[in-house]
């Protein structure tokens, strides 16, 4: 009978809003997934990888468990899961999306000055591990009200004095009469891997696979910049041009004491920035977007 080669899995979250950006990603990094409308799962036709589509708080027990290899998944998920002891994965990346924040809100009125006001409140949230890191971490003693949803309406219905719950633009709290009074967490989607060992098969795409990504991640910021300057104005450059590493610097046919010099800056190149090169002594000044990049 013949052998089924093994494939890398990937979790990402079926519905909602991490689903699209992280389909989007995977396909930046060169990942060709075929059939994923509606289906639980679907195959990249260029490299063994399965892409399985589960919701979001089921990634960090996949990945923890074995039954995939790589998740994308909120860092607010992550450590809600991990603080039940089961941390069974490792951060591989931040993904610059999905960003928001769990934030402690309470009524417009409330006097807030600092953790301590939180003391003796019933406080609502579906994130009851990271609100109790919290508060033991503030030294307050407050009572916890788990929820499976619609937190915000807790204060409204007198479950709770204040909620714990993730915020973006702030309009749901706004909406309900709440104000941020805290920050709890910080958050974005990560890519996770599982610390189980990987078929010796499939360690090379692994690799790859985090190389593309880092790669994907890197040209977001990163911009290939282009000028002519006297060679004596080289030092003076080199130490304006942002998060770049050592340039190339190439004479100029015909203009004796003047180089071509490239860069690649890790950093976004501001007007003020250019300023600077022109005063230096650069002209004919281009800074022109990266496409793909492979450290
Ligand atoms: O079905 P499944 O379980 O997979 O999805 P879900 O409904 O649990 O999660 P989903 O799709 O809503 O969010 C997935 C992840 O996106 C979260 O775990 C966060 O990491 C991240 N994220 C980013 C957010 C938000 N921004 C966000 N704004 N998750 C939720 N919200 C909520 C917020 O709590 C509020 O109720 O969206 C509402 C609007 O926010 P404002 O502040 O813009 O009004
Ligand atoms: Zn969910």
């Amino acid at each position: 009978m013949e052998r089924v080669s093994p494939r890398l899995r990937v979790a990402v979250q079926k519905s909602g809003r991490l689903s699209d950006k992280s389909m989007d990603l995977l396909r930046e990094a060169g990942f060709r997934p075929v059939n994923t409308k509606n289906a639980l799962a679907a195959r990249v036709e260029n490299f063994p990888v399965d892409l399985l589509f589960v919701r979001d708080d089921d990634i960090p027990t996949f990945v923890g468990n074995g039954a995939c290899d790589f998740g994308i998944v909120g860092r607010n998920v992550l450590e809600e899961h991990a603080l039940r002891g089961d941390d069974n994965f490792a951060v591989v990346a931040p993904l610059g999306f999905g960003k928001c924040a769990l934030k402690i809100a309470g009524p417009k009125d409330m006097k807030y000055e600092g953790p301590a006001s939180l003391a003796g409140l019933r406080i609502a949230t579906t994130y009851p591990r990271l609100l109790a890191r919290f508060l033991k971490e503030n030294n307050v003693d407050a009572s916890v009200v788990r929820m499976s949803g619609a937190v915000e309406l807790a204060p409204r219905l007198h479950m709770a004095d204040v909620i714990c719950d993730l915020v973006s633009t702030g309009a749901t709290l706004e909406a309900n009469g709440l104000v941020p009074l805290d920050t709890v967490l910080e958050s974005e989607a990560l890519l996770v891997r599982s610390r189980r060992s990987l078929d010796p098969t499939l360690v090379h795409v692994a690799e790859m696979m985090q190389a593309r990504i880092d790669g994907v991640l890197a040209t977001k910021e990163s911009k290939y910049i282009m000028m002519n300057a006297p060679e004596s104005a080289l030092d003076r450059i080199c130490e304006i041009l942002p998060g770049a590493d050592s340039p190339t610097v190439l004479p100029l046919a015909g203009r004796k004491g003047h180089v071509a010099v490239h860069a690649v800056c890790q950093e976004s190149v501001f007007w003020e920035t250019l300023q600077k090169l022109k005063d230096a002594g650069a002209s004919a000044i281009l800074v022109l977007p990266i496409e793909k990049m492979l450290m």
